[in-house]
């Protein structure tokens, strides 16, 4: 077996560190949305293992997760700063082709023959690999296994980064997806719910992060230019002095797509929404509309605290409604329905009610398991009977956004019929407390939280949500960039 390395391996090659670049730097963005990681699903304040907060938890006043958000700086994250919104897309727009590209090279792997060079076909890979880390801890480079481009510890190194920590990598990123968690309660305790799969996928950050060092080290050391031939032209008697300068060329290439990328972004940040959406957007939707949630966790498994997001409404009018025990509080269901509805909390509470145990997914990563009760959203559509133009409900709250605007997000109509899709009176057997949304809120449990609307005042059925605020689904898609479907 000659030792080249054939043109598509070596386009795979490039390709998965290019995608691996954005991975990592949007992967630090996200993290910085809420920088504190926990082996536990209850995300209670003090029991993280290891935090990268700049802020302490206020223990004098209410606080909101959001405060928790920090900058990340452009040289680590991606777009870097206060982004979540946009690292999400670049994190999700990257992994879409990273894994499209590495299904690709395994198959060529595979079909090739070209498998045999780097999964192991023999035990005695250990103890030759042994005999390698002895060599490299002896300060010397242990040479090439016959007919190989490498030492039996690269070898093994190489197929556990392919065939383990990848894979490792993807399930892990899955199992905090609130639409496959929701589905599939199960696989998400696999990784000890959504906390563990965070950490565990943080892990696999490190030990990809550690992986790259010392592969780049042993590159350079053990004969940069014969290796870079290997890797650009496909072999090392060839011109070495040019794959030197093409590869050093590729690499700071790609070093200035992030730069100018994340720049862009934060230049053009809704321009940039729009595009990466496209990639991301029919995986994103389909996980939110198409999967169904079954989740029935037990009463011991509910938090003692469940972390809230975003600020009472503090307008004289809900302090009015609230100090009368929300006696005067509609609820107004109206637009394209056949027949408009105006309910009060006794209409709600005469309607035949449903509780649920869920885990709650917030976006930014912390999550929490509570007791929600109320009416299934389908009974709302059963009495107001939606004309067949409607496609999105849109919920509009008493609470004033960032913007200054009501709080609304759009949710598609084909989510509103899902078995535990709810508007919430009651929370762990009791009236929905203030912080989480009193007199009534939205729970839709494959989407993250923050499509679930508190303190509400009004749902519309519409056509198209283009129209309403920025025009982008929900407030937090028009003011921090999130997506409008949220299953991921
Ligand atoms: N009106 C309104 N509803 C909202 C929000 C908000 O800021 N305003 N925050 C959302 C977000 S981001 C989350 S995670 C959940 C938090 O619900 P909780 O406070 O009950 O945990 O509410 C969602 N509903
Ligand atoms: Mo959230």
């Amino acid at each position: 077996m000659t030792v080249d390395f054939p043109a598509w391996l070596r386009a795979a090659h490039w390709i998965n560190v290019f995608f691996l670049g954005f991975l990592i730097r949007a992967g630090i963005q996200i993290l910085g949305a809420y920088p504190r990681l926990y082996w536990n699903d209850n995300s209670t304040p003090g029991t993280e293992w290891l935090t990268f907060a700049t802020r302490p938890i206020p223990t004098d006043r209410p606080w909101t997760a959001l405060e928790q958000e920090r900058d990340v700086s452009a040289w680590l994250g991606q777009p870097g700063g206060n982004n979540l919104g946009l690292g999400r897309h670049w994190h999700f727009s990257a992994a879409t082709f990273w894994v499209l590209n590495g299904v690709v090279y395994v198959m060529l792997l595979v079909v090739s023959g070209e498998w045999q060079r780097l999964i192991p076909t023999s035990w005695s890979i250990f103890p030759d690999a042994w005999q390698s880390a002895l060599t490299y801890a002896s300060l010397h480079v242990p040479s090439a296994s016959p007919g190989m481009p490498y030492d039996p510890l690269q070898q093994l190194a190489y197929a556990a980064v392919v065939f383990l920590l990848a894979p490792f990598l993807i399930l892990t990123g899955a199992a905090q997806s609130p639409g496959i968690e929701a589905q599939f309660p199960r696989y998400g305790r696999l990784f000890g719910g959504r906390q563990g799969a965070r950490s565990l996928h943080f892990l696999g950050l490190l030990a990809f992060v550690a992986f790259i060092v010392v592969h780049t080290f042993l590159v350079v050391v053990t004969g940069f230019s014969r290796n870079m031939g290997d890797i650009i032209l496909g072999q090392h008697q060839a011109d070495q002095g040019a794959a030197v300068v093409i590869g050093l060329a590729l690499i700071a290439s790609m070093l200035a797509t992030y730069a100018l990328t994340s720049w862009g972004s934060r230049r053009w940040p809704r321009t940039t929404q729009h595009a990466l959406g496209r990639v991301i957007r029919p995986t994103m939707r389909a996980l939110a509309v198409r999967t169904r949630s079954r989740q029935h966790y037990p009463a011991s498994s509910i938090s003692p605290q469940l972390l809230v997001n975003g600020e009472p409404p503090d307008t004289p009018e809900y302090a009015q409604l609230a100090a009368d025990g929300f006696a005067d509080w509609r609820l107004e269901v109206g637009g394209l329905v056949e027949t408009p509805l105006s309910l009060t909390l006794d209409d709600l509470r005469g309607m035949p009610g449903q509780t649920q145990i869920t885990k709650h997914h917030c976006i930014q990563g912390w999550c929490g398991i509570a007791e929600w009760g109320g009416v299934p959203l389908g009974a709302i559509l059963d009495a107001c009977r939606p004309l067949p133009a409607a496609r999105f409900l849109v919920f509009h709250s008493y609470q004033l956004d960032r913007s200054g605007r009501p709080f609304y997000e759009a949710v598609d109509i084909a989510l509103a019929r899902h078995p535990q899709t709810i508007l919430a009176d009651r929370m762990n057997g009791q009236a929905l407390p203030v912080p989480h949304g009193a007199p009534l809120r939205l729970r839709v449990e494959t989407e993250l939280g923050f499509k679930m609307v508190k303190w509400l005042r009004r749902v519309d059925f519409v056509a198209d949500y283009r129209d309403i605020g920025a025009g982008e689904g929900g407030s937090r898609e028009d003011n921090m960039y999130y997506e409008q479907a949220v299953g991921i």
